[in-house]
């Protein structure tokens, strides 16, 4: 076998200062499936997802419970990993930035920016949002009714805050940044945009450290100050890898990192902040951030107090894993923001999966069964529509990839239901069930193009609906291992193949009786 290439992925890690929603799901599974997909496509794939435990938003919330941030973290945590578990997300490593080797990759990049000339000590004086972990200039800054200060941008409250802080130079690095932002390093087009924008505004130093609280990784040499969350945050994805070894053999063979999946919301501290580090620390930068879009529940911005946060857990108890992960991908344009519905997931499932992809199966694989013993038959020589049929087929398979390699989940699916629906209008037109009687031989055949395409389909879904194809494929005759990789699809169905009794892949969504 040739040597793998390999492709490291990773997700943001998320405060476990509550429990996971939906739109922690969403980045989730988008990222599985990317991870799944290079898998496929024959790639030495490590990827990684976690929790950001540190800093003063887990501190006072632990405060508000009555408990350490540690139990909080711990608590909170296990909920995540639940998460993950349950929507059959793929990691290599969930890492918590409370693990100990991440306290030591911390530290040590601290210390080569440092060793750089890029940390100082100084003052610092601004208005500070706790909500964000962030200071905000004046001019983002508004006075409300109440006579309380807020951030215009995230609609937090602030306070005044003074403190001594080391200060990263990150002004030095605007050039650098925006030589960087032309090489396609942000995605989409539209966030790369806006993100050139704010650099060539003019960046200010970065205050990197904090004195009025205690709960992150000590700062090297000073332990009255912990580092401001973003610093050890943005660590874990060297962390992971076995850094500050630099030798290890997982930071040898993966890192740079081809993708960090984030959302819109944190594009700024992975397209600024982190490549300005990694500059700085004499690291080479990942590839490509990709600042996926909002889910929106109905429109609406999901809040606790709102009480609209939409638990993954009952999606999947509702829906089914697949039908949530396939509805996810399929109905939202990724890189944009979506909508999470009700009706948007019923008729999503009722149409794409129950009667375009499953009742192609359904119908075609029990007419093999009963009228061909359940054996793939030796088809008989192409018609034009046969060959246009498989045709259509196998050039998805490059539309597809290419969609997928661009994070155009939506387009990939898009392309593949297109030759679904051709299939089904294929098989209504040849009508099999009448060649049944008078031409047997050309049912035969019909029924073999009908299965390849959806041996193809089923092959290349597989990153989306690992549950459902993986049935689908054992209804097809194809064992688990090469013959579900990609580069099988380029092999044909084998004739003489013995098909199990076809079962439904996908039922119909009922609504519950009330
Ligand atoms: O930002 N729709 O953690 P987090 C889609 N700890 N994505 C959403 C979303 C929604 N409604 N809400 C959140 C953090 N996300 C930091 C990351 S990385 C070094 C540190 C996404 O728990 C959000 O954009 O607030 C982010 O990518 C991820 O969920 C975790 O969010």
């Amino acid at each position: 076998m040739s040597e793998q290439i390999p492709y490291y992925l990773t997700t943001a890690i998320s405060y476990p200062n509550g429990s996971p929603h939906i739109g922690h799901a969403y980045e989730a599974i988008a990222a599985d499936t990317m991870a799944r997909f290079k898998r496929l496509d024959g790639y030495d794939v490590r990827f990684q997802t976690g929790t950001d435990e540190h800093g003063q938003k887990m501190q006072q919330t632990a405060e508000k419970q009555g408990v350490s941030p540690r139990e909080l973290a711990d608590q909170n945590a296990a909920q995540f990993k639940d998460m993950d578990d349950e929507l059959q997300v793929s990691y290599d490593r969930f890492i918590r930035t409370t693990d100990e080797d991440h306290y030591a990759a911390s530290q040590d990049i601290w210390k080569r920016m440092e060793a750089n000339g890029d940390i100082y000590l100084d003052k610092y004086a601004g208005w500070y949002s706790v909500r964000d972990e962030a200071y905000y200039a004046e001019d983002e800054t508004e006075v409300r009714e109440d006579g309380q200060r807020y951030s215009i941008g995230t609609g937090t409250e602030l306070t005044w805050t003074e403190e001594e802080s080391y200060f990263f130079r990150l002004s030095a690095y605007q050039d650098k940044l925006l030589e960087l932002y032309k090489t396609g390093f942000v995605q989409p087009e539209t966030r790369s945009h806006e993100i050139a924008s704010f650099v060539n505004g003019g960046l200010q130093d970065l205050s990197i450290s904090r004195t009025t609280f205690d709960w992150g990784v000590p700062v090297p040499g000073n332990p009255d100050h912990v580092m401001y969350v973003w610093v050890d945050a943005l660590t874990n994805y060297l962390t992971g890898l076995g850094y500050p070894d630099t030798e290890d053999t997982n930071f040898q063979k993966y890192w740079p990192a081809d993708l960090h999946l984030i959302g819109k919301d944190i594009a700024r501290f992975h397209a600024v902040f982190w490549p300005a580090f990694l500059m700085s620390a004499g690291l080479e930068l990942p590839k490509r951030v990709y600042a996926h879009g909002f889910l929106f529940n109905q429109g609406e911005k999901m809040s606790k107090s709102v009480g609209n946060v939409i638990d993954p857990h009952s999606l999947i108890e509702e829906y089914g894993l697949d039908q949530l992960r396939f509805f996810l991908l399929r109905e939202v344009p990724f890189g944009q923001d979506g909508n999470y519905s009700h009706d948007a997931i019923a008729s999503r499932i009722n149409s794409d999966l129950a009667n375009d992809l499953g009742n192609l199966a359904q119908r075609s694989l029990s007419m093999v069964a009963k009228n061909l013993g359940g054996v793939v038959p030796e088809p008989g020589e192409f018609t034009a529509e046969d060959q246009a049929m498989l045709d259509e087929a196998n050039a998805v398979v490059e539309t597809f990839r290419t969609a997928f390699d661009a994070q155009a989940f939506h387009r990939g699916l898009e392309g593949v239901w297109r030759v679904i629906a051709n299939a089904n209008r294929y098989f209504t037109a040849q009508e099999p069930w009448v060649l049944r009687k008078t031409d047997p031989e050309r049912m035969a055949t019909v029924l073999y193009v009908t299965a390849e395409v959806l041996r193809i389909v089923a092959i290349l879904v597989q990153p989306v609906m690992p549950d459902s194809m993986a049935k689908l494929l054992t209804q097809l005759g194809q064992p688990e291992g090469e013959a579900r990789q990609y580069a099988a699809i380029s092999q044909r169905l084998a004739p003489g193949t013995e098909l199990p009794k076809p079962t439904g892949v996908f039922p119909r969504y009922e609504e519950p009786e009330v």
